[in-house]
């Protein structure tokens, strides 16, 4: 086994048109703001902020064979019976830019740490991860650390917000178009998937998931089984020789913890139950990538909760890195 300290890289996407309400857009500055960069030394290199992209035509996300020459937007909103998602041409858009950026860094050797912005980004980011693990021979494993499950689709979403149905997306669950352009990414196996710290599942959502049989690690099953579904899910994953995506969902914390998001859920984890987790996936060895979400300092004044989750990931990218850094 070899010990390779590859190095993080780190980009923000200053965005939130996947959330219901604005804000999550200001996470990055907040979280350099907080010391990020300072907590992960000089080994990481900060990208800055990638540019806001120009939102891709409508008629780019429908799948070419159900276009008409020309489209008018009625045509296009009827072209989508699944039911809306809001602001989805820009979405697309930062989609496409964060997975050509992740590309890039672990193209490099690299990992990249996405600061959001809210929780449709990382439809790119992991996007990224599922191409160059399978350009590698390697599967998957993605962790989704959340209060929510982000497994709607337009169809049973109640709120036609992006960040509630982009793990469906990555599962390559229909009705968001083609987000990805060519070529489309690998989706993610539901069987390589776990949700750790799920309360708010919409009854659409749950039921889709449930059909997919993934390992949904929710608070009631942590109160009863603490993190030995997550050492069990992680062990799989060293054995089968993965890859290792994890998504953070900053909702994940208790909303007394954590007040600075947009969709704060009571009953969530404790600081000392989330950094264990964390300490489970530094240990595993298989990190590969990690995207730190849905935070919205305007929510929390006091600057807690981006001290909170700079203080929470920084152990997690430090140094020993890889278990195979081929
Ligand atoms: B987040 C919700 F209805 N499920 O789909 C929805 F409760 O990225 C919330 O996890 C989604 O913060 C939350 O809009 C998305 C709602
Ligand atoms: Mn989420
Ligand atoms: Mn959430
Ligand atoms: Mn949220």
């Amino acid at each position: 086994m070899t010990m390779g300290g590859q190095g993080w890289v780190v980009f923000g996407a200053a965005a939130d048109w996947g959330a219901g309400r604005r804000g999550a857009a200001e996470g990055p500055a907040a979280l350099r703001a907080a010391g990020l960069l300072e907590a992960l030394g000089t080994a990481a290199e900060d990208r800055g902020d990638l540019p806001a992209p120009t939102p891709l035509p409508p008629a780019a996300l429908v799948p070419a064979a159900l276009v008409p020459a020309a489209l008018a937007p009625s045509a296009l909103a009827r072209l989508r019976p699944e039911g809306p998602a809001h602001h989805l041409p820009r979405i697309a858009a930062w989609v496409r830019a964060i997975r050509a950026e992740a590309a890039a860094i672990l193209a490099s050797g690299r990992r990249p740490l996405l600061l959001g912005g809210d929780h449709s980004l990382p439809m790119g980011s992991v996007a990224a991860s599922a191409t160059a693990a399978a350009a590698a021979g390697r599967p998957l494993y993605l962790l989704w650390m959340d209060a929510h499950g982000d497994f709607n689709t337009p169809a049973t979403s109640p709120s036609g917000n992006v960040h509630g149905m982009a793990l469906a997306a990555l599962c390559g669950e229909p009705g968001l178009g083609d987000l990805w352009g060519a070529p489309a990414p690998p989706p993610v196996a539901p069987s390589r998937l776990a949700l750790l710290g799920v309360r708010d599942l919409d009854p659409g959502e749950a039921r889709l998931l449930r059909a997919r049989g993934a390992a949904v690690l929710g608070m009631d099953r942590l109160r009863a089984e603490g993190l030995a579904p997550l050492r069990r899910f992680l062990e799989e994953a060293v054995a089968a020789g993965g890859w290792l995506h994890v998504s953070l969902d900053v909702d994940v914390l208790d909303p007394t913890l954590m007040p600075g998001t947009g969709t704060p859920v009571p009953g969530g984890l404790s600081l000392e139950a989330l950094a264990a987790a964390l300490a489970l996936v530094r240990g595993s060895g298989l990190l590969r990538a990690l995207d730190l979400v849905e935070l919205n300092p305007g929510l929390d004044p006091s600057g807690a909760s981006a001290r909170r989750a700079v203080a929470l990931v920084a152990p997690l990218l430090a140094t020993p890195a890889l278990r195979d850094a081929a």
